[in-house]
């Protein structure tokens, strides 16, 4: 419990929330405790909760639960309510789309916010050449189309992805996936002609981008041939992977390879997009230009809505009729997206991203400092991550630690942190707070998680 904020910020919701952490109950509290009394009885096991608080309101980066706790959120939904949560502006174009139109479908009867989403996502992915979107509901439905895009345009049919990468959970991303469990284990056949290649974790494998390029496509000649290859979709910052920052010119070489052989440059930015680095796509920051950018989460400030934009060639090489879905840019989704472009622009968002990302890697140096089994801060901007290892194993064989990772978000979560792991070892804790996070906040979720660190 804290009383050292007090601000309170206004929420369209019917009770402001005030940004301060504040728990009152136990963690789950009662009331939490008895909706998930209800839900085992109807939700599918299969879908689970990190932490079953049951959560009514949400503003700026608190989210409150049923029985009143507060939590810093520095989740953000998985990176969704990049601008923070029930922002003003994007509420309100919801409310106003609402009462306009809920529904028609694109490809029967278009309306403008459509086109007007497709025009900022080609306003403002990388590259200086006509572009063209797509608009669909998730994630993976935007992998999905971007491979299917791609074999269109290249008539060619394997894909190729990078180790340590996730896309999703239909039945080709499952397949596009480096871990199996949770997400596949048990659901094939999977789709064929995925082939996973090495990608560059400078932290462990100790290469330079240069070195691990010419490794990766090394692999895609020999076991694939570029001549069959469609597609290389790669994170330009691996998210579900632990924050993985590649080393520098590694990406950059592999899209030059991709460009001199016909093989279309995907970047999955469904993590790493959307101003969450301090840019609108992390693809800038390290010098890249995708033929193909794939956008999700933060798009629409909380509702579903997903994309796939890119070179207009590439793009219009499908038949018509061969893209679309019912509810593939739906009206309120994108009249939320104008809104959250809107707000990074009038807010000036890329540099509180920015700013949440000096705050918070100088935070966790100075905790690495402080704890061994801190193996490295990484990341940019609201992005940041610390992979943690057995201690006395960091700078040699740098062990995974997942225990620890564990302990130490369920100790934050008791005090009102909400902080989520990452890793293909489990042993990453990510930090991907809502661009409204102040430095107060951050200051304070910080604290906690020294303590947890010191209570190990
Ligand atoms: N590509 C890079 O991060 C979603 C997964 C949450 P969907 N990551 C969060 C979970 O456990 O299901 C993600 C991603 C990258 C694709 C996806 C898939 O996006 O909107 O979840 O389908």
């Amino acid at each position: 419990m804290t009383d050292t904020l007090d601000t309170t910020t206004p929420s369209t919701t019917s009770t402001p929330v005030a940004q301060e952490r504040r728990i009152v109950t136990a963690v789950p509290g009662p009331r939490s405790q008895a909706i998930h009394a209800r839900r085992t009885a109807v939700v599918s096991d299969g879908v689970t909760s990190v932490l079953p608080v049951y959560i009514e309101r949400a503003h700026g980066g608190i989210v409150v639960d049923v029985d009143g706790n507060q939590f810093i959120d520095l989740g953000a939904g998985i990176g969704v309510t990049t601008i923070g949560h029930t922002e003003e502006s994007v509420v309100d174009a919801i409310r106003q789309q609402a009462g306009d139109v809920l529904h028609t479908l694109f490809t029967i009867t278009p309306y403008e916010e459509y086109v007007r989403v497709a025009e900022l996502l080609a306003e403002h992915t990388p590259g200086d050449f006509a572009k063209k979107s797509v608009l669909v509901n998730s994630g993976a439905e935007a992998v999905e189309n971007g491979v299917k895009i791609a074999r269109k345009y290249t008539g060619r049919r394997a894909i190729a992805v990078l180790d340590h990468g996730y896309h999703g959970r239909t039945n080709l991303t499952m397949a596009m996936n480096y871990k199996a469990a949770p997400y596949a284990t048990g659901y094939g056949p999977f789709a064929g002609d995925v082939y996973h290649a090495p990608n560059s974790y400078p932290y462990h494998d100790g290469l330079t981008g240069e070195q691990a390029a010419a490794r990766t496509i090394a692999y895609l000649e020999k076991r694939i041939g570029a001549v069959d290859l469609a597609c290389l979709v790669v994170e330009p910052i691996q998210g579900e992977g632990g924050f993985v920052v590649p080393a520098e010119g590694f990406l950059p070489a592999l899209q030059d390879w991709c460009t001199a052989n016909g093989v279309v440059f995907i970047a999955d930015e469904i993590q790493s997009g959307m101003a969450r680095t301090g840019a609108y796509f992390a693809s800038e920051h390290l010098g890249l230009v995708p033929d193909l950018v794939l956008s999700a989460k933060g798009i629409a400030g909380g509702l579903p809505l997903a994309a796939v934009t890119g070179r207009a060639e590439i793009m219009d090489a499908s038949q018509p009729g061969g893209l679309g879905g019912t509810f593939g840019g739906n009206p309120v989704a994108c009249a939320a997206s104008v809104a959250v472009f809107d707000a990074i622009e009038r807010r000036s968002l890329l540099g509180e991203a920015t700013r949440i990302g000096n705050t918070l890697t100088a935070a966790l140096n100075g905790l690495a400092e402080k704890y061994d089994i801190i193996g490295e801060v990484r990341g940019i901007g609201a992005m940041i991550a610390i992979e943690l290892v057995q201690p006395g194993t960091g700078s040699t064989t740098k062990e995974p630690n997942a225990a620890a990772v564990n302990a130490i978000a369920a100790a934050a979560a008791q005090q009102g942190v909400l902080v989520l792991t990452a890793g293909t070892y489990g042993n990453v804790l990510r930090f991907l707070p809502s661009l409204a996070v102040t430095d107060e906040l951050l200051a304070d979720a910080i604290e906690v998680i020294d303590q947890a660190f010191a209570a190990l």
